[in-house]
């Protein structure tokens, strides 16, 4: 047998593999870059190993089963996954490993990553998921609308959470935390939990249903004791930056059981992976991962609506990725935050449709009447969208709506 890392035109078997779609960018020729790709990741290496043999080549090569354009399609046999421990870190440091650094590629990005039955069974998946959310806020159809406690810092615990309730008095279903808002000694995680929580309690005593997705974003071996001292103090919900943090410590909140509150999911430093379009890796992907580590909300950008650099098409595929079938597992909320305001939620719920999460920070706090009133001009924006009227004419007769349009528009 001559060992070729090349099967273009066979057909692989999807519980079989992992499947993966690169995105290449080299001197070589597709194909020779796909072999490239697959040579390393697998059981080769720059030169032929004398100690790779054919039986080890059949059973563990990596196969290259397509390369048109700049794609080429690679699958790895699941047995490169297998064993008891290895996990996500295990998969990434195949399908996403050295190859970034090939010096002969250019540019590489992993469009897509598609895992067998067998690999997604692994994983705890979300444990409350689009559903179990709308559970918890007894909202069965429309948008959550949500806020970002902002500024992102400086609030200590009493301010926090008296933001947090001018935010719910004026209708909002979630607020959060900031992706840089830890336990900073102006508002240890501690003391605002406990203040957030008597809020939402005092809320819900008044008839409103409201959850806040307390950050616990730090190192591996504090992240457990983190969610502890978050729950002890009556969090409804957490967060994780998902990325740096790491997908196992997602994936470690998900499989406690006593973590039994949603996972918001924070995606900074995203950016770093995904923007470029020749060399990184797809939010699609992170989605994918996302899904499969168990969390229950995640950021995939709003759709050109808001301040960061979005790929509308590519936030299509992401909330696809979270709300298609995958094997069973609960679908995973889609969450469009950042840079929003009301004046363009119609356009926003025109492409994320009715589940998703919408949040804005600056777009409550930068009301001119305050939160309570940001609040309010969001959720009637929403509720304008959910009903297929412009935000202008629902504005006629909501005049915190009416305020906040000719404040950003
Ligand atoms: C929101 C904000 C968030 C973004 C990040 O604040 O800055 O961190 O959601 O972007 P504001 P993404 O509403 O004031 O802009 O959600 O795309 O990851």
């Amino acid at each position: 047998m001559t060992i070729d890392y090349l099967a273009l035109g066979e057909e692989l078997e999807p519980e079989e593999y992992v499947i993966c779609e690169y995105r290449v960018k080299s001197d070589l020729d597709i194909e020779t870059a796909g072999y490239r790709i697959a040579e390393e990741e697998s059981t080769g290496t720059w030169t032929h190993p004398t100690t790779l043999s054919d039986d080890i080549f059949s059973k563990y090569g990596a196969k290259v089963v397509k390369a048109e354009g700049d794609m080429v399609t690679i699958g790895y046999p699941i047995v490169d996954f297998s064993g008891e421990i290895g996990g996500i870190p295990q998969i990434l440091s195949i399908v996403a490993g050295n190859l970034f650094g090939l010096d002969s590629l250019k540019g590489v990005r992993l469009e897509e990553l598609q895992l067998p039955r067998v690999v997604v069974e692994r994983y705890p998946g979300p444990q409350f998921g689009i559903e179990g959310l709308r559970d918890v806020l007894d909202r069965p159809e429309k948008p959550l609308v949500g806020t970002i406690v902002k500024p992102k810092i400086g609030l200590p615990p009493k301010e926090f959470a008296d933001y947090v309730y001018e935010a719910g008095r004026g209708g909002l279903t979630n607020s959060k935390d900031d992706e840089t808002l830890v336990d900073q000694d102006f508002c240890p995680l501690e003391d605002r939990v406990n203040s957030v929580s008597e809020t939402l309690d005092r809320l819900e005593e008044e008839g409103h249903l409201m959850i806040h997705a307390h950050n616990i974003s730090t190192s591996a071996h504090e992240i457990l004791e983190a969610a502890d001292l978050a729950l002890e103090n009556g969090a409804r919900q957490l967060m994780v930056d998902v990325l740096t943090v790491g997908f196992s410590g997602l994936q470690a909140l998900a499989e406690d059981p006593s973590v039994d509150v949603p996972l918001h999911v924070h995606r900074a430093m995203h950016g770093a992976l995904t923007r470029n379009p020749e060399h990184g890796i797809s939010m699609a992907v992170i989605s994918t991962l996302c899904r499969i580590a168990g969390g229950d909300a995640l950021h995939i950008g709003t759709y050109g609506a808001g301040k960061m650099h979005a790929d509308i098409s590519h936030e299509l595929r992401c909330k696809d990725i979270l709300t298609q079938d995958m094997y069973g597992i609960k679908k995973m909320m889609p969450v469009s935050s950042g840079g929003l305001h009301p004046g363009v939620i119609f356009d926003l719920m025109e492409k994320s449709g009715n589940d998703v999460q919408i949040q804005a920070g600056g777009g409550v706090s930068g009301h001119p009447k305050g939160i309570r009133a940001g609040a309010k001009a969001m959720v009637q924006a929403v509720d304008a969208a959910y009903q297929g009227i412009s935000a202008e004419e629902y504005a006629e007769d909501h005049e915190e709506l009416r305020l906040a349009l000719e404040t950003w528009m």
